[in-house]
């Protein structure tokens, strides 16, 4: 069985497109592939890792209540559009009180003046933009440097 602290990775809506729509903002590479890389890398540091994609902000709103239940140490997440119109996630990462790293494939603050605002950062442990998928690997590594209690292996 998979041991280990777990993270969820979450992502907010279209960017179940990516690979397949505007690779000049977004990258060539897919969600799925991006899940698949961060979960080796989370394995690679003895973290789990589960991913989950929505188009619907209820829909993501209860999965982040559901981490109460399912020791969820914290989450790595994208919420796409959802960044800067979403008061309700926002409340269900505070009410979780869970740590957070928020993280956007582009540089949100050098596009249109209404992505600069963000519902999130004041309240995420860490924000990386701009940095493609490596943004993924960072937010991970930093988890794992940074915000998680190390555990004693089992014997
Ligand atoms: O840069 C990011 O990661 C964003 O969170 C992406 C969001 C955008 O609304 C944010 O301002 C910045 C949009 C995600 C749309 O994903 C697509 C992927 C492929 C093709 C079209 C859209």
């Amino acid at each position: 069985m998979a041991t280990g602290p777990l993270l969820w990775l979450l992502h907010g809506p279209n960017l179940n497109m990516l690979g397949q729509r505007e690779p000049e903002v977004y990258g060539s590479q897919t969600l799925e592939s991006i899940n698949a890389q961060s979960v080796l890398l989370a394995q690679s540091l003895g973290l789990r890792l589960e991913c989950f994609q929505s188009n619907h902000e209820g829909e993501l709103v209860d999965r982040i209540q559901q981490a109460l239940n399912q020791n969820v140490e914290g989450f790595v997440i994208n919420p796409a559009g959802f960044t800067h119109t979403s008061v309700a996630l926002r409340d269900a990462l505070a009410a979780v009180a869970l740590p957070f790293v928020e993280v956007h494939l582009s540089n949100i603050h050098r596009r249109e003046p209404f992505r600069s605002h963000s519902y999130f950062s004041d309240k995420a442990e860490a924000v990386v933009c701009g940095m493609g998928p490596l943004g993924y690997e960072s937010a991970i590594r930093f988890f794992h440097k940074h915000l998680l209690k190390p555990t004693t292996p089992s014997r």
